[in-house]
């Protein structure tokens, strides 16, 4: 083989290696559950200090985790401690990362604790400070990434390539410093082999590239998604403790999730709204409302207090997204007995109000009101006269609107308008308002009950509000 010759073999190699590795590239990942990314953030209420955890999953081990936690108050004297443990293990002898919060505008505070294999893991977070505090069991999995079957088979056919290439281009020069040509057929086996390994990559390559198309289609119709298989769905039993609870005195709210088919203690929730479980508890004269994040103490228990002010009946809407499944939420009632702590207050419907030192005005796109026409609800926020733009976000968002109606039955969780924040520290970037909307349609007539929910100047900001639906 002459020297032009295999050179201008080598160019041809390297531009079928350059269009194989355009190909190679992986498709976008699917962004339904159960695809959650390295990047998790899990909200969890530590008593009354809520923290958000936002965990970078490594891709190997040994390695660190890296935690960035962004506490939504003050932190005062607050201590957080971290350490972990393969699942199922103890924690004893774990290596504790300890981090102290300070007063005032809260940034994000970092820590980090080290994993040295993969699997399935617990976190445990402990938070103590002036006003309370709690434990919680985060479950994190670190998975190796294998190499999918297509990109070995193209690796391999563009790798037998080169290397035939290499040879070849070595043997032409022995050859010609010798004053020989290559023999026949050396030259004939070298160039079989080498449309061997082209027919090898081809073959991957356009296996690779139908991958990547459907898995974007997949991913651009949310019907088509991976959410095809499912998992059954979840039990929820909830208990107080004491059994009998009495307002205005704390109770402890325990949900144990089991799965509907095995009954076996469920442990595959993913956060979905940084959270892992969003609870909202509400009397059932809408006077008493609360949106809680409990934190994980075992696989498949929650528990979390709480100190509701009137007696009467309560409803706990759970809400969880499985691996590999969408949302869901169950609603579970308990009783609480004794005399009314506080008065309620009638909620006013659209127009103005105070909430938390800002003046809010909502109202809707849509008067009045009809069942199955699809509304937005504008909440506008001005301090002084002013409009105010600096909002934060709360669970990764402008807003959280929960609507409910007279009857309890109609729950509904809607999210502002807009862009999701980014997790961990970006995150405190992130300004919204004054204008912050919500897009609903209310199911059926009736009246019904609604919170919208923000954060500002680090307190969640609840704008409680009740309108008819015609
Ligand atoms: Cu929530």
């Amino acid at each position: 083989m002459s020297i032009p010759m295999a050179q201008r073999l080598l160019k041809r190699a390297l531009l079928i290696a350059v269009l194989a590795l355009v190909l190679v590239v992986p498709g976008s990942a699917l962004a339904h559950g159960g695809h959650t990314g390295p990047i998790q953030t899990f909200t969890q209420d530590f008593g009354s200090y809520e923290v958000a955890i936002t965990v970078e999953i490594p891709p190997t081990t040994p390695s660190p985790l890296y935690l960035n936690i962004t506490p939504q108050q003050d932190m005062a004297g607050v201590t957080m401690r971290f350490r972990v443990a393969p699942r199922g293990q103890s924690f004893d002898g774990a290596p504790v990362a300890e981090v102290q919060g300070t007063a005032g505008t809260q940034g994000v505070y970092f820590s980090q604790v080290d994993v040295d294999r993969f699997g399935d893991w617990d976190l445990e977070a402990r938070v103590s400070g002036p006003k309370g505090g709690g434990v919680a069991r985060i479950p994190i999995t670190i998975m190796a990434q294998p190499l999918p079957v297509g990109s070995i088979g193209l690796f391999a056919g563009l790798g037998g390539l080169v290397v035939l290439m290499i040879a070849s281009i070595t043997l032409a020069m022995i050859a010609q410093r010798r004053g020989r040509p290559v023999s026949g057929w050396i030259n004939w086996l070298l160039g079989q082999a080498m449309f061997a390994c082209l027919i090898v990559a081809v073959i991957f390559g356009i296996q690779q590239f139908s991958t990547a198309v459907q898995s974007a289609q997949a991913s651009a119709d949310p019907t088509r998604s991976s959410l095809g298989v499912g998992r059954p769905h979840a039990n929820v039993a909830l208990h107080t403790t004491p059994d009998l609870p009495q307002a205005g005195q704390p109770l402890t709210l325990t949900l144990d999730l089991s799965d509907g088919s095995t009954g076996l203690p469920i442990d595959d929730l993913i956060p979905h709204h940084n959270a892992l479980i969003h609870l909202v508890v509400i009397s059932a004269d809408g006077a008493f409302y609360t949106h809680i994040h409990p934190p994980r103490s075992a696989p498949g228990r929650y528990a979390i207090a709480l100190t509701p002010d009137r007696p009467g009946r309560y409803t706990a809407y759970v809400e969880i997204e499985r691996q590999d499944s969408g949302t869901q939420v169950i609603a579970r009632d308990f009783e609480l007995g004794g005399a009314a702590v506080a008065v309620a207050q009638p909620a006013s419907g659209f127009g103005s109000r105070d909430v938390a030192g800002m003046q809010v005005d909502v109202r809707s796109s849509l008067t009045p009101l009809r069942a199955g026409k699809q509304a937005t609800l504008t909440f506008s926020f001005s301090r002084g006269g002013l409009p105010v733009g600096d909002m934060q976000p709360w669970l990764g968002m402008a807003g959280h609107m929960i609507a409910r109606d007279a009857t309890g039955a109609i729950f509904a969780h809607v999210h502002a308008v807009g862009p999701m924040a980014p997790s961990g520290v970006l995150a405190s970037a992130s300004a919204y308002g004054p204008d912050i909307r919500f897009v609903y349609t209310f199911p059926q007539p009736g009246r019904y009950q609604i919170w919208g929910q923000f954060r500002y100047e680090q307190q969640i900001v609840t704008v409680p509000l009740e309108v008819t639906v015609e």
